[in-house]
């Protein structure tokens, strides 16, 4: 019997996620997609990280939102749609529709279903005045929001969490440009960014004494264990998170702690001792760094609010309205 091999293109059209790991373990240098950290474990062990003592992101985020949401809500005019991108958990959003009561609308999206499905059907029970449309979808592809939202006198945008940190530079402004096409003239967005701070505080925040972020970096092979098949050796690789201070992000790596081979879908991948998968980047900001990357797609640094230590920011800004072209005569 002829064995029939299948090409990269057939992997990537039956099963991105199967393409994407033989890539990137196949690249010069190794790495995988921080994006598929997270299956029903990784979101499990990402809502541990967010109460460790050392991961301070969260916890600042949302004592921000609980001290300003009064004036960030002023933001949100009545009537308006507040559209949650990645949204996931609703306790964020929660504090800002504390301070935003009539709306025409709350519109979670995520790409995991059954998770704003359940964290919707929470908030229709707790705020039953408020319609809540969740739209499963890509936040940095196009889609198309809910008709009582695109009619709405007015939609604002809320990306909390951090979440534009784990993007590099061109995808950050492409999901900019996105939301912008997504929101519409005149809207308004609100960033919850990590902010620039002293590398022992970052390297802790990713270090954490429990090794549960250490667990979560590891659980990327678990999964391409389970769902592609390969005989990744947990033992055998080592977790290691550093502050990269000349591109202003934490790193993470599964560092490999012998030479090894390790097969997946039909291919051996070899190994070095020392050599690193790199699974992961968070870029850290400045309000600064922030503003000049939302003013280079058109959005407006309207209002920026810090906690006193200085480590997280919540900003917020304007689409700009496109200069109206005039034709000379
Ligand atoms: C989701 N994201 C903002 C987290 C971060 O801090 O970059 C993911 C994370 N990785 C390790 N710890 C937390």
């Amino acid at each position: 019997m002829v064995a029939l091999a299948r090409t990269l293109p057939t992997i990537q059209a039956e099963n991105p996620f199967a393409a994407d790991v033989l890539a990137g373990l196949q690249a010069p240098r190794k790495h995988l997609l921080a994006k598929y950290f997270y299956d029903a474990e990784g979101s499990r062990l990402f809502e541990e990280i967010t109460k460790l003592p050392e991961y301070y992101p969260t916890r600042t985020e949302m004592k921000l939102l609980r001290d300003y949401g009064s004036e960030i809500g002023k933001l949100i005019p009545e009537g308006a749609a507040l559209v949650e991108f990645g949204s996931g958990s609703t306790k964020k959003a929660r504090l800002l529709l504390k301070a935003a009561p009539k709306l025409a609308a709350y519109v979670p999206v995520d790409i995991c279903g059954e998770m704003i499905e359940s964290e919707a059907a929470g908030l229709r029970r707790d705020r039953p005045q408020l319609p809540v449309l969740p739209v499963v979808a890509d936040i940095c592809q196009p889609f198309a929001l809910p008709d009582i939202a695109r009619n709405a006198p007015a939609r604002v945008g809320f990306f909390p969490g951090s979440t534009i940190g784990n993007f590099e530079a061109h995808e950050a402004a492409d999901f900019l440009r996105n939301a912008a096409k997504i929101l519409g003239p005149d809207s308004t967005l609100i960033i919850g960014a990590d902010l620039i701070k002293a590398p022992e505080i970052l390297n802790a925040a990713y270090n954490d004494k429990q090794r549960v972020t250490a667990k979560f970096n590891k659980n990327l092979l678990v999964r391409i264990n389970r769902e592609l098949g390969a005989n990744f050796k947990l033992e055998c690789f080592e977790h290691q998170a550093f502050y990269n201070r000349e591109r202003s992000r934490v790193e993470m790596h599964l560092a490999a702690m012998k030479r090894q081979k390790v097969r997946i879908l039909g291919e051996t991948i070899d190994f070095r001792a020392g050599e690193t998968i790199h699974t992961e980047n968070s870029y850290k900001y400045s309000v600064e760094s922030l503003n000049a990357l939302a003013g280079g797609v058109g959005w407006m640094p309207l209002k920026a609010w810090t906690d006193a230590k200085k480590y997280f920011v919540i900003a917020s800004f304007k689409l700009q309205a496109r200069p109206k072209v005039t034709r000379s005569l």
